[in-house]
């Protein structure tokens, strides 16, 4: 594996689409005790029935902890490879590689992470083992990668249309947790130098409480070039509301990379999820501190959802509109199987969803 630091699209990569064709997917096997209740029991439930599902259509790397591999091994299809590496939590859409591709071969970029914020806001510390893993994956893929340690980034901070278009938020990419020393020029040039892209759409904020400083990945998602899916509600008393307004607004008066329209679908958000006081009492503590409080609210969205080659799988949360969402991405998605995964709220409790925990690798010769 070579550690590259040249340009990507110079050196004719760019980040594909994610429902373009795939080798495989990574995942981390859930373990942080402040992160996942009870010993993060149930989140290994959800996991491991996203995984036998991602695992019916492609490749499926889960990474464990040393102290953790039996039970990962135990829990999973044998289909599934299963590889010992130290990690923080587990976050692979934000500390796996994200792959770019030539059209025939990948590579992978390896961002710095800080988990969300640094000093300045993150979520917890230390972090470094999460920042080693990107470069650790590629290892193991036997691919090459692209050093971009010096600049902050989350996968679940971008999509991409495949054809030249980024996806993201100002609220995470120009916030004070991440590069404050860079413009907005300066991150657009690094995003389109590194993921070969032309043009960097911008939502200013994300989901309302999402504890990412708004990650694209929650609020709207690509679900063909020129068309998006963008979290809704109708509930104009709900914070939600606003933002979402604002982002309809934006992406309707918005072109992409090819001078397209953008086709915007608005994708029901489930009734506002509230943590529990029960819920709450299985987390450990963080450095003496709850990591939640009853009531909280979480950053429950149907458009965190992960596109696999035969499948869209959808977070499922027991609400009325689990099945507009499914029905909604279903004729979205016409090719693949749309299915809702029940129990995502014990994922969510750790602050994301399915789209965070998982990286897809794009398909290589
Ligand atoms: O949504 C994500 N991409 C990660 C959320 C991390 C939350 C840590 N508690």
């Amino acid at each position: 594996m070579k550690i590259l630091d040249s340009k990507p699209a110079e050196d004719g990569f760019y980040m594909p689409a994610e429902y373009s064709p795939h080798y495989g997917c990574i995942l981390i096997w859930p373990h942080r005790r402040d992160s996942w209740q009870n010993g993060a029991y149930a989140a290994r439930k959800a996991f491991a029935r996203l995984i036998e599902i991602i695992s019916r259509s492609e490749k499926v790397i889960v990474c464990a902890r040393y102290e953790d591999y039996d039970s990962a091994r135990e829990a999973l299809p044998d289909s599934v490879r299963v590889i010992e590496m130290s990690s923080d939590d587990s976050w692979a859409r934000d500390v796996a590689p994200t792959f770019i591709t030539n059209g025939k071969d990948i590579r992978g970029i390896d961002w710095g992470f800080n988990a969300w914020g640094g000093l300045y806001d993150g979520l917890y510390f230390p972090w470094d083992k999460d920042n080693k893993m990107a470069r650790k994956l590629c290892d193991c893929l036997d691919k090459d990668v692209y050093d971009m340690r010096r600049f902050i980034l989350e996968g679940g901070s971008i999509h991409s249309d495949g054809e030249g278009t980024i996806l993201t938020t100002e609220e995470c990419l120009l916030g004070k947790g991440r590069n404050p020393e860079l413009s907005r020029e300066d991150i657009e040039r690094i995003l389109c130098d590194t993921l070969g892209a032309k043009k960097i759409l911008w939502l200013r904020r994300g989901l309302y409480h999402d504890e990412t400083n708004g990650h694209i990945d929650n609020i709207c998602a690509f679900t063909s070039p020129g068309e998006v899916v963008l979290s809704w509600t109708d509930d104009t008393s709900d914070p939600q509301y606003e933002i979402s307004e604002e982002c309809l607004r934006i992406l309707e008066n918005s072109t992409d990379a090819k001078g397209r329209k953008l086709k915007v679908h608005k994708l029901p958000l489930p009734e506002p999820v509230f943590i529990t006081e029960e819920e709450c009492s299985g987390l450990d503590n963080m450095d003496g501190e709850p990591t939640r409080t009853p009531g909280e609210r979480l950053a429950a969205s149907y458009a965190n959802f992960y596109i696999s080659n035969k499948h869209v799988i959808v977070p499922g949360f027991g609400d009325k509109n689990d099945e507009k969402a499914v029905c909604m991405l279903s004729s979205l998605f016409p090719d693949r199987i749309v299915l809702g995964l029940p129990g995502a709220r014990d994922i969510l409790i750790g602050g994301g969803n399915i789209h965070c925990i998982t990286q897809q690798i794009p398909e290589f010769r």
